[in-house]
């Protein structure tokens, strides 16, 4: 299954937002990142999409996984997908706007899940109070629609 990875600058009470722009998941409040390249070790290509789509450098040993989740669209099963998920609190340079992505900080207690991905209340809420998360997640449709999940709190390190 394809690998993708998601990274969030956090910061005091913070945690850094993108809108994205265009392709899968336009106009909704996300993570940034994208898929890993053949060769690429997961680490690299998210420290990579961070400068591409944002502007951020920061290096692969300040990215915390904070959760893996595997996507299975009922209908497009050639969508499926792993996604990494990484916390980064040590970074280089502000966030700013690409083609890609709309970056904006947002308070970690009042987030847009409305204008989110609809997996998102399900797990970056655990994540954000310090526990590691995996789970599976099944949507209906383009992935506008969750058909059903779970998602399991691992123990932290
Ligand atoms: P490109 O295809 O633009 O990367 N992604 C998802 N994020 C959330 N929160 N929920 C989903 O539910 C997602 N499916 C994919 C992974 C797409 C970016 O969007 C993330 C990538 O960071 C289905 O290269």
């Amino acid at each position: 299954m394809r690998n993708v990875t998601l990274c969030f600058l956090v910061r005091e009470n913070e945690i850094c937002l993108a809108m994205k722009k265009r392709r899968f998941g336009a106009g909704k409040w996300n993570g940034v990142g994208g898929k890993v390249e053949e060769g690429e070790f997961i680490k690299e290509a998210a420290v990579r999409e961070l400068r591409e789509e944002i502007g951020v450098d920061a290096s692969v040993d300040d990215l915390d996984n904070v959760g893996n989740l595997h996507f299975y669209f009922n209908e497009h099963p050639d969508w499926n997908q792993y996604m990494h998920i990484f916390f980064i609190k040590r970074w280089t340079g502000e966030p700013k706007e690409s083609e890609e992505m709309a970056p904006r900080w947002h308070k970690q207690n009042a987030l847009p899940y409305n204008d989110m991905g609809v997996d998102d209340i399900h797990w970056l809420p655990q994540v954000l109070a310090g526990k590691r998360v995996e789970g599976e997640f099944y949507f209906d449709g383009d992935g506008e629609k969750l058909d059903k999940f779970q998602v399991r709190e691992l123990a932290t390190s």
